[in-house]
């Protein structure tokens, strides 16, 4: 089922514009909130690790810099995390597994991550005045907070992988998109036709994300990683309360 534009902009409140990847959002203007979304796995292990207990997640897209900035934090007050291609990166404490980080590993803690897309997503939207991060994990969440604090233009955009679409991504986009155009105290204006595609997307699939998962290129990628418990989690939708905000370009 198409929906068109007009049908779902009753009432004006909300501009709501999705982008399936950082490298397809405008470069002249942001918006007032910008919601980040790395299903598989970045903004599922932030999310995580924030209702673990950790004091912040600092992210970076840079290795080096990740390992300068960290060392001013005392081994025991922190966690390097992060990876590339999908793998641990040498010598960190965790990879990118949401399911490594539980109250006892990263309660009390900063967590430095730095992984291959959602990071470098963060930092395209920093200078926005609102920056959260999403994922099907904590979707309501999120909806809840924009429903809130209505910004009046509002960016879901996906992380992708290294320039490409995800599924992944877009179909957590159209979650919360969905749920945005649906609640009846709220009025979005669907301003281009990313948000159609990924309400259309969702509803197609909403009630088997995980096998969308497993036949998405990044889902493949990681079972081939053993990844299979992560994919099960980062599935599940609305099990965690805690909502990452950008208190400084970074850190959430
Ligand atoms: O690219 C990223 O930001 C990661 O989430 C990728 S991975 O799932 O850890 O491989």
């Amino acid at each position: 089922e198409i929906i068109a534009h007009n049908q779902l902009a009753l009432k004006i409140n909300v501009k709501l514009f999705v982008y399936h990847t950082p490298e397809l959002t405008p470069t002249d203007h942001l918006p007032d909130c910008a919601v980040v979304i790395d299903v598989l796995r970045a903004t599922t292990t932030i999310a995580t690790v924030l209702e673990a207990g950790a004091e912040a997640v600092q992210t970076f897209s840079d290795i080096d810099k990740l390992m300068t900035v960290s060392e001013q934090w005392l081994p025991e007050k922190r966690i390097r995390a992060g990876e590339r291609g999908g793998t641990k990166v040498e010598g960190f404490d965790l990879g990118n597994s949401p399911l490594d980080c539980t109250p006892e590993t990263v309660g009390n803690k900063r967590f430095f991550l730095t992984t291959t897309n959602g990071t470098r997503a963060l930092q395209r939207v920093e200078k926005a005045p609102t920056v959260i991060t999403a994922a099907m994990i904590n979707r309501q969440t999120a909806v809840d907070y924009i429903l809130k604090t209505q910004p009046e233009t509002l960016w879901l955009v996906g992380s992708g992988w290294e320039g490409g679409y995800s599924l992944e991504d877009t179909v957590c986009a159209g979650a919360i998109a969905h749920a945005l155009t649906n609640n009846s105290s709220q009025t979005v204006e669907v301003s281009n036709d990313e948000v159609i595609a990924a309400i259309a997307l969702y509803t197609q699939w909403q009630d088997n994300l995980l096998e969308m998962f497993k036949h998405s290129t990044h889902g493949q990628r990681l079972l081939r990683l053993n990844g299979d418990e992560d994919l099960q989690y980062c599935a599940k939708s609305d099990i965690i309360g805690v909502l990452p905000i950008q208190k400084e370009p970074g850190v959430l």
